[in-house]
């Protein structure tokens, strides 16, 4: 035994003065870090990869476990900001909608048919909205450091194709975590519902909604097809991006030199991010749309006319939602989308 301390006080003392040392006592042995898929989605695999990352190039100082499901707040996406913020999450990588019931200004990239492609979604994400959001969230007391991408959220039901509203009437579906869902599909005569991710595959299963709206690659890694999802409309109303962020303190905490590596970390995991979410759903590469298709979902495509009228029917709710986010930051939005 005596031996053993003699060793350990030994090994303490040969141990490099300083940063390491002093940092040691104070980090955590583990930070958890929040994501609502896990690795076999895009979103998931970019949590992956930050903790890899973060690993790499700390040397193993910052441990990084992942907790998917948000099962840190037991699978309610809603309430994730507001654990970041009180420290029960350490880092998360977030969608903008489930953020936006805390941050109203999340709610711009909901705004329905504000960003028709990925183009757009870049002048936003990459331009001054983008620094704009993010000073936004650092008054909230997170430290916001990339943005990824869920994805093109598309609609899928169990009964018929959608080439229309009027195919939509009285259709249960189920939606996502902010009230300006609930707005944009009252709108379009649908019935909406809104529930947490994980309540939605077995409210489809049985049949209890008609449908819901997500990525492809959320549609085909999730499998919905099995929960008789059979019908699939591209109308691109919407993408979400997903920010990576870490709770003040925690952030505060880790040196300058592990700051930085965790950013660089996060930049990194959010750029292969924004390109895996978009693989295989651009007109030059559809081979996901393809796997869904060959898995028997019929896939609607909408014209350009087609697509006005859910436009037409959902601007009132656009105008109203504006207020909401701050008409200044929409018109900035705006004048980005529009300058390419
Ligand atoms: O709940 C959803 O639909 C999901 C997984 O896409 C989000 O968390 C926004």
């Amino acid at each position: 035994m005596k031996k053993l301390v003699a060793a350990a006080s030994l090994a303490l003392a040969l141990l490099p003065l300083g940063h390491s040392v002093a940092h040691a006592a104070d980090y955590k042995s583990e930070y958890r870090l929040s994501t609502v898929l896990g690795p076999a989605f895009p979103w998931g695999k970019a949590g992956e990869r930050w903790a890899e990352l973060v690993k790499q190039k700390t040397e193993g100082r910052i441990n990084i476990k992942l907790y998917p499901g948000t099962s840190l707040v037991g699978g309610d996406q809603t309430r994730e900001f507001s654990a970041i913020r009180q420290g029960v999450i350490d880092l998360a990588i977030g969608s903008s909608i489930n953020w936006s019931p805390q941050v109203k200004q999340l709610n711009l990239f909901s705004l329905p048919f504000l960003t028709p492609d990925e183009k757009s979604l870049d002048a936003l994400i990459k331009g001054p909205v983008g620094k704009d959001l993010f000073a936004v969230l650092e008054k909230q007391g997170v430290v916001p450091l990339a943005y990824g991408e869920n994805g093109f959220r598309e609609l899928s039901n169990s009964r018929h194709p959608i080439r229309t509203p009027a195919d939509l009437k009285g259709m249960k579906i189920r939606v996502v975590g902010s009230p300006i869902f609930i707005d944009a599909f009252s709108a379009l005569g649908a019935n909406p519902t809104q529930m947490s991710w994980a309540d939605a595959q077995p409210a489809l299963a049985t049949k209890a909604v008609d449908g819901q709206e997500n990525p492809l690659s959320v549609f085909n890694a999730a499998k919905l097809h099995t929960l008789g999802q059979q019908h699939l409309t591209l109308w691109g109303y919407m993408t979400d991006p997903l920010i990576f962020v870490v709770n003040r303190n925690v952030w505060n905490n880790w040196s300058e030199a592990d700051r930085k590596a965790v950013r660089e970390a996060a930049e990194q995991a959010a750029a292969e991010n924004l390109v895996a979410a978009r693989k295989g759903v651009s007109p030059g590469d559809d081979a996901l749309l393809k796997d869904i298709e060959k898995n028997g979902v019929t896939i609607t495509r909408l014209t350009a006319e087609q697509r006005k009228a859910f436009k037409d029917l959902t601007r009132p709710v656009y105008d109203k939602w504006a207020e909401t986010v701050g008409k200044d930051l929409v018109k900035k939005a705006e004048a980005a989308i529009a300058a390419g």
